[in-house]
């Protein structure tokens, strides 16, 4: 058996959105998703989180599940406009009231909160009013919105993540229109970028001036995926470093290094905005860990410009900046979300992270897999899961050995729930929830899980 530190902090996570349903309950006002799903065709069967799992009504049974599968810490997000229902100004006291009282039912529990205050369910508000991460004016709207949690919820959360996921924000919300707001550009994706960065800095800022006394610690969450080279060639080692610079470095070096990666600004010319000196002064070193929400690998290779019709430094956007082709290998297995199953691609990973920012610690925020579970004879036997957390942790486990400061791990996800523009038909959760009644059934993993966090080991 490999055993992990005494102090690892073994989770599961989940968000708002995708799980909490009670979308027009109790003053909550709409978020940018709550508005995106009523849109045709922009989500999978036309489903929407009104319900989703039902977590507003009951979180008791929830955190009881939690507990009863030897959970220590729990990751979940406010709904900004559940405690804001026009994102500023007036506070909604029983939106406050509910995060009270799961916070309280946590902690009876023994189970540590970990708080995200912002998992892409933006107050439609904000949206209607100023092109919500469009416009510098979020920067504060951000912080205040962060205040009142501190101040609502500091004395029990010493774990907090501004932001979850900015590049799924600024790239498939702003770039591709996959995701609220729905909006097409090969621009705004590094406006909304920017504006995200700050808003976090401005959070962490309020965080360490007006709520030192609280002893907590702050982050912010970054989704990546590895990126190997496809060739051993100098051109595809590079590709495959400039891939990874285009994806986490984009958020990651201005908190750590002060500034966007050299490799953006060339690329992305005017279309990168620029920190100021101050900004970047309270950028940097706004990070008390580093979130990380890792799912798969793929390979890397130059694209010598072929996206562009020949040009290198071509306007394209998105991915098609960094000139990289993505390829996976045929022999590599895929989850029911097409993503590859590569646990040393998890290692190679948290060793590039700590190589870069000087070893901060790390807490994988999200990992975890969708699959095709079916409930037989009253239970579901998801075999493929267990492999899947099996491999990943061994991964976690590696590179803790080589001396990366991996803190915890968290698994996505707590329960099945509303997976975006896909709906309810990608099963991520260790619980099953049957949607029709809204049952949970505990899948193998589940039990698995109890004995891994029992065990404190693989
Ligand atoms: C993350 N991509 O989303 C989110 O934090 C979760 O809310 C989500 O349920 C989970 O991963 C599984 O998808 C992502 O296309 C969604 O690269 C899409 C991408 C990455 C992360």
């Amino acid at each position: 058996m490999k055993t992990f530190p005494n102090d690892f902090m073994w989770g599961s996570a989940t968000s708002s959105y995708q799980i909490e349903g009670g979308h027009n309950q109790d003053g909550k006002g709409p978020s940018i998703w709550d508005a995106f799903c009523s849109i045709p065709g922009k989500i999978k069967n036309g489903n929407t989180g009104n319900i989703a799992i039902d977590h507003y009504n009951r979180f008791e049974e929830d955190v009881a599940l939690l507990k009863s599968q030897g959970f220590k810490a729990y990751r979940f997000s406010i709904s900004w406009p559940r405690v804001l229902p026009q994102g500023k100004g007036k506070v909604n006291e029983e939106g406050i009231q509910f995060y009270n009282n799961l916070i309280d039912a946590l902690l009876k529990h023994d189970i540590t909160p970990v708080v995200t205050l912002y998992h892409w369910d933006l107050p439609l508000a904000l949206q209607l009013e100023s092109d919500g991460w469009l416009d510098k004016g979020i920067v504060d709207h951000f912080a205040q919105y962060a205040r009142l949690c501190f101040e609502r919820f500091g004395d029990r959360v010493k774990h907090w993540i501004t932001l979850n996921e900015p590049w799924v924000v600024a790239i498939l919300g702003h770039g591709q229109g996959v995701f609220a707001p729905g909006r097409v550009s090969n621009s705004e994706p590094y406006l909304a970028g920017h504006h995200l960065i700050l808003a976090h800095a401005a959070a962490v800022d309020v965080f360490k001036n007006e709520f030192n006394h609280q002893q907590g610690i702050i982050g912010m969450s970054n989704n990546c995926d590895w990126r190997e080279p496809l060739t051993d060639s100098d051109d595809d080692k590079k590709a495959a470093e400039r891939a990874l610079l285009f994806f986490v470095g984009w958020f990651a070096d201005p908190l750590y290094l002060g500034d966007y990666p050299e490799v953006m600004k060339e690329r992305l010319g005017n279309r990168l905005p620029e920190f100021t000196a101050e900004e970047k002064e309270l950028i940097k070193g706004s990070s008390d860990f580093f979130g990380l929400n890792h799912y798969t690998t793929m390979y890397a290779a130059e694209n010598y410009g072929k996206n562009q019709g020949g040009n290198v430094y071509g306007n394209g956007g998105l991915s098609e900046d960094q000139n990289v082709d993505l390829s996976i290998d045929k022999s590599w297995q895929l989850t029911e979300m097409k993503w590859a199953v590569v646990p040393w691609g998890c290692t190679k990973l948290l060793a590039w992270i700590s190589e870069r920012y000087s070893y901060p610690d790390i807490y994988i925020t999200e990992n975890g897999c969708a699959y095709d579970d079916q409930v037989e004879d009253g239970a579901v036997h998801d075999s493929e899961r267990i492999d899947f957390y099996r491999g990943y942790l061994q991964a976690c486990h590696e590179a803790i050995q080589s001396g990366v400061n991996l803190k915890g791990y968290f698994a996505w996800s707590m329960f099945d729930n509303f997976e975006w523009a896909s709906g309810y038909s990608l099963r991520f959760g260790i619980n099953y929830i049957d949607y029709e009644t809204l049952k949970r059934i505990p899948k193998d993993s589940a039990y698995w899980w109890k004995k891994v966090v029992s065990d404190n080991g693989v």
